[in-house]
This record gives structure tokens, sequence and C-alpha cells, in this order.
């Protein structure tokens, strides 16, 4: 099977200079290499009529998920900032979804956690897709073990015949190995993890490889 089509949709998470730049808040090892493959894939998609989604991490400047509010991260992604921007780099060619502006948590591209009362929200990223009549999604960007993991792993929850491309995307590595477990979580949950050569690698014990 082709890998886009008009009901697949390529999404694209975090590519933003506080990750894909070495010089930004949370710089991701080598997250600016991927750029020109996802471009590639960027391209492709647009040439099968594929849609192409985007997401982007915007945080205020204050939210639990930084460690100055009693979270964990550096303070990135603040809305309006350079860092928060998408990588100049980037080929923007579709609607870009927004995620955490409120403050909220979490790092699926589908849900947001509100702080105050804990409720899980959907962003606008599920309704894009049904009205288009997608049936598969194909996710690559930052990072691995964040929120392309939780993007990848929502959008198979909601019934997406999900594949993750591994030359599309780069780990946080906060513990070595966060981003091949991510992969492992990823494929156990039914995604298709598609190898650089963009040859599918093994899934779930016995599930038949899709292409
Ligand atoms: C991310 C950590 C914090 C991500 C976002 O995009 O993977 N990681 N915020
Ligand atoms: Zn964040």
């Amino acid at each position: 099977m082709e890998r886009y089509d008009s009901r697949t949709a390529l999404i694209v998470v975090d590519v933003q200079n506080d990750f894909a730049d070495p010089a930004g808040a949370l710089s991701v090892a080598g997250g600016e290499t991927i750029i020109p493959y996802v471009n590639a894939q960027v391209r492709a998609a647009r040439a099968a009529g594929a849609l192409v989604v985007y997401t982007q991490d915007w945080h205020p400047a204050h939210t639990p998920h930084f460690a100055q509010d009693g979270g964990i991260w550096p303070v990135h992604c603040v809305i309006g900032t350079w860092g928060a921007a998408l990588h100049p780099a980037l080929e923007v060619a579709g609607p870009v979804v927004r995620k955490g502006s409120n403050g909220e948590d979490g790092y699926s591209g589908f849900t947001m956690r509100d702080p105050v009362s804990g409720a899980t929200v959907p962003t606008e990223l599920e309704s894009i897709l049904r009205a288009r009549g997608i049936q598969r999604v194909v996710v690559c960007g930052l990072a691995t073990d964040y929120c392309v993991a939780a993007t990848a792993l929502d959008a198979a929850a909601l019934g997406f015949e999900t594949s993750v491309l591994r030359a599309g995307i780069r780990a946080v590595d906060l513990q070595p190995g966060d981003g091949e477990r991510a992969l492992e979580r990823m494929a156990a949950a039914g995604v298709t993890i598609v190898d650089e050569e963009g040859e599918a690698q093994a899934g779930p014990a016995g599930t038949p490889i899709a292409r």
C-alpha cells in the first residue's frame, strides 16, 4: 500500500526551535537533522493528496509543565517566542494545532490535561482529521519519547491506522533508552514502526506487517 493518499494524514509533531535548534531550551539531540526527511514526507504527502497537520507546543510563561512551577521541564515553547516558532526550515503546508496555551499539561496532539480539574480536554486535531475522512495517520517529529509517542498512541486508540517514521523522529532520552522503549510501547499498541528504507519493522508478536 502507498504510504499517502487522500484518507491519510501526515502529523508533524512539534518541529519547533526549542526542540529542533541546538540552541533551543529543550534541544533534542539530532532534532534538526530530521528536517530534510520530514520535508520530503510533507511533499510526498501533498503530492498524493494527503492532509498534512502540524502540532505546536504552546505554553504560557507559567505552567505546571515547567520545573519552575512544579513540573519537570525547563521553560520552553512559550507563546509567541522564538523557541515556540516552527523551525524556519520546516515546510508548512497545512493546519497547525497548538496545545497547552491555557496552561494545560500533557504531550499528545489530541488531548490536553486541565491543570485545575485534571480533566482531559480535546484539541481540534481529531475533528480536523474526521472532517477530512482520515482513516490512517503517519506520525513524525519531536520528541519520540513524549509528544510523538503520546500522539501516536492516542491516534491508535482513536481507531486511526497509525504508523511512525523512525527516520523522522528523535528522542529526549532523559534516561538512556527512553526513545526505544517508547517505540516498543507504540508497537505493542498496534502502531507500525517504519524504518528509514520505508520497510515496516516487526509489530506485536504474530501480527502481519502493513506497509
Ligand atoms: C515535548 C517535553 C515537553 C515534546 C513537549 O514535544 O515531545 N516534550 N514538552
Ligand atoms: Zn512542552
